[in-house]
């Protein structure tokens, strides 16, 4: 049984990795809105789950949150790190400049973050592994997505480095890199409006966030010489 933590469970690929990963194993379930982490809660009654809320970009928050979890629930053996998202989709000269800062602060500085406050638990275990969710965008620029992909290419440089320092502490540093995944992803990135959103999954078969949570679950349950 690992105590796996997960950011960003309250939708999406969290979510999804959640109810994946529920059996025999323990979660610690973070995210920004309580309502749907309780609802997550509600859906997994045979998992032992620990509920945190923060937002990842809030550095206070993130250190407080996770300094303080409970004495038996500190032994974290799974970090990962889902939370993320994309806010607009424009040419870098029109793009919105808080557009860009959200990006930064939630996608590449709010893993640090929360990387940085788990490490002291993490590097106790004798499984532990970090899982950053990165993208195809952390690997091929595009059109109108210079920040976004920018922060994507962070994360995929984050991981690589990590999994050098990490080395020595014994920890498996993983990046699962999706396309296209039909989730909140579009209608974040698009402000709420739903008709761009759902015009992004049209002409062909998106991935589904239960199609990266069967991605999540593979790499974890590697046996320990193998790293994804
Ligand atoms: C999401 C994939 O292609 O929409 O990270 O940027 S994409």
């Amino acid at each position: 049984m690992k105590t796996i933590l997960i950011t960003g469970a309250s939708s999406g690929i969290g979510y999804e990795t959640a109810k994946a990963l529920a059996s025999g194993n323990r979660l610690i379930l973070c995210g920004r809105r309580t309502e749907k982490l309780k609802q997550l809660q509600e859906e997994l009654p045979h998992s032992p789950t620990l509920l945190l809320n923060f937002d990842v970009s809030n550095k206070e928050q993130v250190f407080h949150a996770i300094k303080n979890i409970p004495t038996d629930w500190q032994n974290i053996d799974v970090l990962i790190n889902n939370a993320g998202n994309a806010h607009g989709l424009a040419t870098f000269q029109d793009a919105d400049l808080d557009d860009l800062d959200a990006m930064i602060d939630i996608n590449v500085k709010g893993l640090i973050y929360v990387t940085k406050a788990c490490l002291p638990f993490i590097k106790k275990s004798n499984d532990a592994h970090i899982i950053n969710t990165s993208s195809i965008a952390g690997k091929q620029a595009y059109t109108n997505g210079t920040t976004y992909c920018a922060s994507k290419w962070a994360v995929e440089a984050l991981t690589k480095g990590m999994r050098f320092d990490f080395l020595p502490l014994g920890i498996k540093v993983t990046s699962v890199a999706p396309g296209a995944v039909e989730t909140e992803f579009s209608l974040v990135r698009f402000k709420g409006d739903e008709e761009k959103a759902a015009n992004v999954y049209k002409g062909f078969e998106p991935l589904t966030a239960q199609d990266i949570a069967a991605t999540i679950a593979f790499a974890i349950n590697q046996p320990k010489h193998v790293q994804v």
